[in-house]
């Protein structure tokens, strides 16, 4: 059964085990106010297995992606300065930790500029396209920030030290096809096609083996922090779980009798 949901700041659709959130604040850009953390918190406890959610697509609205915090809502006032910090701890990083933890494949489809946390947002995500509009920008250094939301570790990670820092204290433009020949994403789509291939593939991942994608996820992820050995061991672990899944047994069993394999997603 299809399921909409829509707040202020925040549409959420979940239809045949693929869910699509899209950020809404086409006039600022989708940058984030206190209203649209609430609205996405709520949107992300959506995406669960009871929900039947087996694949998740993050897009913006309008002709942006998100331009990270709105600043409207930092600028000094005579008694106070925003405190960053619980900012941070309260809305972004548990907004981070909540997309790279979902047991489940996350694509992002970024229509346009995706500035600030906006970027790092997009980046959280497992597969990454982007319109060949779009581009990413690290603005923090513009207005005195550092990068985060995981802007620090992401880029790093993905790009190395050099282009991490180039585009951390330039904050230039990079447009979406260099994002894509430096392996920050994983591909560039011609605008009016963006949505239309995201969700094709959206809709092909959320039939196949939920619980080996997911194991597939955790593995990677750890090889990060992991030892080849340590990782040899975490292999072996995650194949047993793997291993003991409906879905191998589907799989295997469609090969053997050559025909298409059901998944369930367990
Ligand atoms: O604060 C904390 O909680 C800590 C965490 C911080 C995380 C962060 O993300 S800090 C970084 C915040 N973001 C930025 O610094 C980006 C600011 N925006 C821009 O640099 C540019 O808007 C873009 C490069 C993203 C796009 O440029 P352009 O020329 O395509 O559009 P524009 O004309 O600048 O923006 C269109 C409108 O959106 C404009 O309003 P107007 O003039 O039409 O009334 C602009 O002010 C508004 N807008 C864009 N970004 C923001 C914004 N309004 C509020 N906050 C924004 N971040």
């Amino acid at each position: 059964m299809p399921t909409r949901e829509h707040n202020n700041t925040i549409l959420l659709d979940i239809s045949d085990g693929l869910a699509i959130l899209t950020l809404n604040r086409p006039d600022r850009l989708n940058s984030f106010t206190a209203e649209m953390f609430k609205d996405l918190k709520k949107a992300l406890n959506k995406i669960t297995p009871e929900q039947g959610v087996r694949c998740l697509i993050i897009t913006g609205s309008g002709r942006a992606f998100c331009a990270g915090q709105d600043l409207n809502q930092r600028a000094e006032t005579k008694t106070s300065t925003p405190d960053l910090s619980a900012s941070l701890e309260k809305n972004y990083n548990p907004i981070i930790r909540k997309i790279t933890e979902l047991e489940i494949p996350v694509l992002c489809a970024v229509n346009g500029v995706a500035a600030g946390a906006g970027s790092s947002i997009a980046l959280a995500c497992d597969i990454v396209f982007a319109a060949r509009s779009a581009s990413f920008i690290q603005a923090f250094c513009k207005i005195g920030l550092i990068p985060d939301a995981g802007g620090t570790w992401l880029l790093p990670h993905k790009l190395g030290r050099a282009r991490a820092l180039g585009l951390s204290l330039l904050g230039d433009k990079l447009p979406a096809q260099k994002a894509e020949e430096w392996g920050l994403i994983w591909k560039c789509v011609d605008d009016n096609k963006l949505l239309e291939e995201v969700v094709a593939i959206g809709k092909q991942l959320a039939t196949q083996p939920t619980k080996g994608l997911s194991l597939i996820k955790r593995a990677i992820d750890k090889s990060f922090t992991n030892s080849l050995s340590e990782q040899l061991d975490l292999e072996r672990d995650l194949q047993g779980i793997a291993g003991e899944t409906k879905d191998f047994q589907e799989g295997v069993a469609a090969f053997l009798n050559k025909r298409n394999p059901t998944f369930n997603g367990n």
